[in-house]
């Protein structure tokens, strides 16, 4: 294929520093020590992956520097061309890597393809985005001056994923960021390594194909090490980190010692608030998707219901009614609705919170329990289960990720809205009512505080063409479509003098 690059290309020579494929998983390093992945649907080990040392750490930052200096003078429509060239090959993979998703992660091949599909929309939004980069101009105070704003690229963006959305949330940072000129340097989850290099492969592909330096899109593995010499380093200009509060706090601590720039997206305790005047064929199913999809999983995942207390009953025994019905088991099987959880801490942490519940005086309405016996050999699949219990207590207040569904009580909306605001995390929200002044009154200033609220559907399963992300010690953050490509770009204020005179601004005189 042609080059799409009007710069001169430097033929790549394996074995050289900035000749390395990066997206190749041959290893290069010497290093000793190896992640271990383990399918949680059935406990095989599939793939063996070496950890990167601090050696090929340097050295992909290197390559990644190097290929910044020629990427961000490509011009933004132009990488938005190969973008459009990486959405094909998803599109052309979508089976293959949905089912790698599904059997690494967990999640039912239902999701893992709706997965690989968010990768192939936030491609398409890319492509679009890159011919929208747009900056405003304004009017000088100043005779014969113009003022102007323009956008540039940062530079290395780095990207801690999490295991739940192994390639998605990647792809929202990763894809956006390419179209504003950056370069990208991946860790993804230890839990789910493979997923990370099916995916170098598909892009590194599209890059090869079309002489684009290989450092654009970077990978480092391993653990927590991996992720501090991201967050340490000066010559990272974004972290973009997806996880737990306790990880987003501490990347937060050290990239602010720098006072570099971090993109946080971490725990959510998202609620439905289910009005007396909703409708509840919808809201059943949605709570039930929202709170049993990816096994609870899910930073979307609805993990409290807030029922008007008139029809709490009624609500109570539809959402035992339709648990009864759910079917878990391998996610390959599409007759399953839900897989295992990923790993047994995992399991354990659900195992512990059950008891936390228990002991502050919860009731199960639909029983908790781990499944053994055929088919679920793994030892990661355990029952979607729901309690009865109170918002205040220390077990609600916190992001248990698992299929653990809290149920409780309201009797005003101002009651509703002060349970669901009343938790540390701030992610995503949801009411169901048909009453409009319900409604409006939720999603206005002084209704939910979450980065996301909706109406009548639920907490879950956000489009990529919105801003995704949230408050409080959700971090902040906000990625993905709307105007989120700033957060990956530099703003430059351009003041130019085209007149005669030199006229100081605020009115200021100065005469030599
Ligand atoms: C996450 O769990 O980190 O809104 C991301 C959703 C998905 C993304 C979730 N589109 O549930």
């Amino acid at each position: 294929m042609q080059s799409i690059l009007p710069l001169p290309t430097q033929p790549t020579k394996p074995g050289t520093s900035t000749g390395q494929h990066f997206w190749d998983t041959k290893d290069r390093s010497g290093s000793t020590k190896t992640i271990d992945s383990y399918s949680p649907a059935d406990g095989q080990l599939i793939a063996r992956v070496n950890v990167s040392t601090r050696a090929d750490y340097d050295r992909v930052i290197e390559t990644a520097q190097q290929a910044f200096t020629e990427w961000r003078q490509v011009p933004a429509p132009r990488r938005g061309e190969i973008v459009r060239q990486m959405g094909e090959q998803f599109r052309q993979y979508k089976r293959e890597l949905g089912t790698l998703v599904s059997y690494e992660m967990g999640k039912s091949l239902q999701e893992g393809l709706g997965e690989v599909q968010e990768i192939i929309d936030i491609c398409d939004f890319a492509v679009g985005q890159s011919r929208q980069l747009y900056g405003l101009s304004m009017h000088s105070e100043r005779p014969a001056h113009r003022m102007l704003e323009q956008w540039h690229p940062l530079g290395i963006v780095g990207i801690i994923s999490a295991f739940n959305f192994p390639v998605a949330v990647w792809s929202w940072n990763a894809m956006i960021a390419w179209v504003c000129g950056d370069v990208c340097v991946w860790k993804p989850s230890e839990k789910t390594p493979l997923t990370a290099l099916a995916c170098q492969q598909i892009i590194g592909e599209v890059l090869r194909n079309n002489d684009v330096p290989e450092g654009v899109s970077c990978l480092v593995t391993g653990g927590r090490d991996a992720g501090e010499w991201l967050a340490r380093d000066p010559r990272v200009a974004l972290v973009s980190a997806t996880g737990s509060t306790r990880m987003g706090k501490a990347v937060a601590e050290a990239v602010a010692a720098r006072l570099g720039r971090t993109l946080l997206e971490l725990g959510g305790n998202n609620a439905i608030i289910v009005s007396e005047h909703a409708d509840l064929d919808l809201a059943i199913p949605a709570i039930v998707f929202g709170a049993v999809g990816t096994a609870g999983q899910r930073c979307t995942t609805t993990r409290r219901v807030i029922v008007q207390e008139s029809i709490y009953d009624d609500v109570k025994n539809r959402l035992k009614n339709a648990y009864a019905q759910i079917r878990i088991g391998n996610p390959l099987d599409e007759s399953f609705h839900v897989g295992p959880v990923i790993d047994q801490a995992a399991v354990k942490n659900y195992m512990t919170t059950v008891e936390e519940i228990k002991q502050a005086g919860g009731r199960f309405v639909v029983e908790p329990g781990l499944l053994d016996g055929l088919g679920f050999e793994s030892g990661c699949y355990v029952r979607p289960c729901i309690a009865e219990a109170q918002n205040d207590w220390p077990v609600v207040q916190r992001e248990t990720f698992a299929p653990i569904l809290y149920l409780l009580k309201y009797s005003t909306l101002d009651d509703a809205i002060a349970q669901q605001n009343g938790v540390p995390q701030g992610l995503s929200s949801s009411i169901f009512t048909l009453n409009m002044r319900e409604a409006e009154r939720f999603l206005a200033a002084s209704g939910s505080d979450c980065g996301i609220a909706n109406v009548n559907i639920g907490t879950s399963g956000a489009e990529i063409g919105g801003a995704f992300g949230g408050e409080k010690e959700t971090g902040g953050g906000r990625e993905s479509g709307s105007d989120a490509w700033k957060a990956y770009m530099r703003r430059q204020t351009n003041t130019i003098n085209y007149g005669t005179t030199m006229p100081l601004a605020q009115g200021i005189t100065f005469e030599l």
